[in-house]
């Protein structure tokens, strides 16, 4: 639950839509039309990052599918009471917002991913509606985050300041957690915008090359994965499950750009990603894992070591997360790679198997341990709707479901149109 706003039903409304599920999609989308989105709990502050790629993305991919007017006006909606999250010196939102206390101000501090990832979506709504208020607002706040002074061309601090503009000192560097689809919506803003705007595309290539030379690194068994650099060279040799979106994003990258050494890369990093669920008693891959160097003899001692994977798992929940699929959906559509499909099925009966309870899917507390007593939360995320289904039902799909030069997925897996001129 996050505010009112019925989320779960909202995110998955184009799976539903996509899985021919029509009848289901039919009785979402009237109870959608029913949603007040401008009321809130009193004291809740709506998260402006995470309903503009669930909420206001959600709606707008299922507008794109069935076209009813209903839910653009319901994307407006929330789109109007997102845009308020903009009103700052800098132009860069706010990272929450209080709907009953439209002027109390929360956090000044916000990540890059919360921060830079809003165009797709505003963009996108201000071609539908004929307004060009939204998509200059996030183009604002995109602005200002390339303006603003750091260190290393092409990579871009953690954290930054809404209201000075300044990124946080002793800056760490990361494609994971806080950074991620701030890198992603470079690419696929120049996507979007129907390859119309280079600076895009620029930005990209540029950023593509400093995660290439300054955060990607190979594990003792060569694995090659891709940790965040902190100050002082400090490097943290820990890969996310959040990281593993980037070989998906670098494998269409090299489709729009033909980079083909991204290619070469992205299949090498997806593997690392696919192996960290392989090797896990439950087939399900962990949400942190760290490779020691070669020479780190005691760390290869600590029990939460797997000697497979060559990694210790520093955090060994899986939380119904989409990312490893993404890639691998992905990388089968750009390679055409059958083995890719061979993954993607490993991974679906090991959900099937491990994670599915009455009503529902649980996110997993150990992946070591399948069998363990209590070992399943209370807890299934809207984006095991949203984009963990469906990037499988995608894998398995022919590709004239949601051609890749047609349609872009928001970092949420909700397809938006390529705007043609
Ligand atoms: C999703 O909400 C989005 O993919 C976001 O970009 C990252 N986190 C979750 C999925 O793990």
């Amino acid at each position: 639950r996050w505010g009112n706003w019925s989320i779960s039903l909202v995110d998955a409304l184009d799976t539903l839509y996509l899985f021919g599920m029509l009848d289901e999609y039919e009785t979402a989308k009237r109870y959608v039309g029913t949603i007040d989105f401008r009321q809130s709990p009193l004291g809740h502050r709506v998260p402006v990052f995470e309903m503009t790629i669930r909420a206001l993305g959600g709606l707008l991919g299922a507008y794109e599918l069935d076209q009813d007017p209903i839910l653009l006006k319901k994307a407006q909606e929330v789109g109007d009471i997102l845009a308020q999250a903009f009103d700052t010196p800098t132009g860069i939102p706010w990272p929450t917002i209080d709907l009953n206390d439209i002027s109390s101000k929360g956090d000044a501090e916000v990540c890059i991913a919360e921060a830079g990832s809003l165009q797709l979506e505003f963009a996108k709504l201000s071609q539908l509606t004929g307004n060009p208020k939204y998509g200059e607002l996030a183009d604002r706040a995109n602005e200002a985050l390339e303006a603003a002074e750091r260190e290393h061309r092409g990579l871009y601090p953690m954290f930054i300041n809404v209201e000075t503009g300044k990124y946080r000192p002793l800056a760490t560097y990361s494609a994971g957690a806080a950074a991620d689809s701030f890198y992603e919506y470079m690419l696929k803003q120049y996507i979007l915008q129907g390859g119309q705007e280079q600076k895009y595309k620029e930005q990209y290539i540029t950023a593509t090359e400093a995660i290439a030379d300054n955060l990607v690194r190979k594990s003792q068994r060569g694995l090659s994965f891709i940790g965040r650099m902190g100050s002082a060279g400090v490097f943290y040799r820990e890969m996310e499950h959040l990281t593993c979106f980037y070989p998906g994003l670098l494998a269409l990258g090299a489709n729009v750009t033909g980079r083909r050494q991204d290619l070469a890369l992205a299949e090498e990093l997806v593997r690392t990603c696919y192996l960290s669920y392989k090797y896990m008693a439950s087939g399900l891959g962990p949400e942190r894992f760290l490779f020691p160097e070669e020479d780190d003899s005691i760390m290869q001692k600590l029990p939460s070591y797997s000697e497979e994977l060559g990694a210790i798992i520093t955090d060994a929940r899986y939380l119904l997360r989409p990312e490893t699929l993404e890639s691998i959906f992905l990388l089968y559509r750009v390679t055409g790679d059958r083995k890719y499909q061979d993954w993607g099925w490993s991974i679906f009966e090991a959900i099937e198997r491990h994670t599915k309870v009455n009503g529902g899917y649980a996110a997993m507390v150990d992946v070591r341990k399948p069998d363990a007593a209590n070992n399943l939360e209370d807890s299934m995320e809207s984006f095991f709707l949203a984009e963990t289904l469906k990037y499988l039902y995608l894998l398995f799909s022919p590709v004239d479901l949601i051609p890749l030069d047609k349609y872009v997925l928001n970092t949420e897996a909700h397809p938006l149109r390529v705007i043609t001129t």
